[in-house]
């Protein structure tokens, strides 16, 4: 059955082979699912109306294939790619399974691990590129550690510019299309992580030798782990132009990596996100990276998978009925009026003596200002009722 919450191609909803792939293990018991064929997963989404796939190197060429097996493998999934009318947006390099990750990659105290970490990027890029991906996202994964009384976590992030600075380079001098975006997580699998936050990464993004071609891939489980606000995350790296792509998932603050169903845990989060996306601009990739409950099969997977696209466009129906709704409006309009009654200097304009000399003399009347109510109980509530569906 299909309804206006069916997603469309357009809607730009993508999947990684690793999420609907996901099998199921975790630190206490076994897979609970077989494996998934690649070519399977790229169906399946394709009849479900997502757009794009997106994989680590190994989710889709097995660490140790033969170049042969390697060029089979990735004839055969872009002949999926084309029969299903699916693209791949998005790649990544698997720098955490291997044992040789034990103590992180760009950031590994011991220098061949650093080069054979770059080594496997520049190949993983290579296969990105063949595939058409023009973002290359770099979750850090074991870049991090449990104790620092060897590695000073300062020369960490020499180490970590060293390789995006020579990975831009590569990119360059391939004269491929395409982008990095940088993804923050505070813990998981390390007992820290570099580079933990969304704050963090734009700040070393400024340091890097070619900062317009990395921004920032953020993602919902991670800001929230940390116990931060993720709406805010996303608008700030919206404003320094920095958002270029976004893993959509959820979590609950203080438990472990949940991965959860989009929406799923905090619902009225989830719902401020996809109307600041949607007002945005934000021309990228909606991308999942979740997966399905532990407890189900593969038909609970495709569930899963439905799930978070459904509740994306729910969710961004319900922003534009919030924003269209006349009480809203009417109480936006009248805040707004207020707000903007000030005419005096102000920073907005920018600095001059002139303007500075004006605001030192200028007269308030503070009493009034400070004994101002917001109305945001009723704004809120507005909010509730919407999302409630009472509205
Ligand atoms: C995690 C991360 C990963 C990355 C993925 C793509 O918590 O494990 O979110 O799923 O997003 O490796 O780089
Ligand atoms: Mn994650
Ligand atoms: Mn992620």
């Amino acid at each position: 059955m299909s309804d206006q919450y069916t997603p469309q191609k357009s809607d730009k909803f993508s999947f990684g082979l690793w999420t609907v792939g996901n099998v199921g293990r975790d630190p206490f018991g076994d897979p609970v699912r077989p494996p998934m064929d690649p070519v399977h997963a790229v169906r399946k989404l394709s009849e479900l109306g997502a757009w794009g796939v997106n994989f680590h190197d190994n989710d889709l060429v097995p660490f140790e294939a033969s170049p042969q097996e390697r060029d089979r493998i990735v004839r055969e999934f872009k002949q999926a790619l084309s029969d299903h009318g699916m693209v791949v947006p998005m790649a990544t390099t698997n720098l955490f399974t291997h044992p040789v990750f034990r103590d992180g990659a760009f950031t590994s105290s011991d220098a061949s691990v650093r080069a054979f970490a770059l080594q496997k990027t520049m190949r993983a890029i290579d296969l990105g590129a063949e595939l058409g991906a023009t973002t290359y996202v770099f979750w850090g994964g074991r870049e991090g550690s449990e104790t620092d009384a060897y590695r000073n976590p300062g020369d960490a992030v020499k180490y970590f510019r060293d390789a995006i600075n020579f990975l831009c380079e590569y990119v360059r001098s391939q004269g491929y299309d395409m982008r990095f975006a940088l993804e923050p997580k505070p813990n998981e699998p390390r007992g820290d992580l570099y580079l933990p936050t969304v704050g963090h990464m734009l700040a070393f993004i400024s340091t890097l030798e070619h900062p317009e071609m990395v921004g920032l891939n953020p993602e919902f489980a991670h800001e929230t782990m940390a116990g931060l606000n993720f709406v805010h995350a996303v608008a700030q790296a919206i404003e320094a132009g920095k958002l270029f792509h976004i893993d959509l998932n959820d979590q609950v603050m203080g438990r472990y990596d949940q991965d959860f169903r989009f929406g799923s845990e905090n619902p009225k989060r989830a719902f401020l996100l996809v109307r600041l996306l949607e007002g945005s601009g934000y021309d990228g990739p909606r991308h999942f990276d979740a997966h399905a409950y532990r407890t189900e099969d593969e038909e609970g997977v495709w569930a899963f998978a439905r799930g978070c696209m459904r509740t994306y466009l729910i969710f961004r129906e319900k922003a534009r009925k919030f924003d269209d709704d006349p009480e809203v409006r009417g109480l936006i309009a009248e805040l707004r009026k207020q707000d903007e009654s000030y005419s005096g200097p102000d920073a907005h304009s920018g600095y001059s003596d002139q303007t500075a000399g004006a605001l030192k003399e200028q007269e308030f009347d503070v009493a009034a200002m400070a004994a101002r109510g917001r109305r945001y109980e009723e704004l809120d509530q507005l909010l509730m009722e919407v999302l409630l569906g009472v509205r």
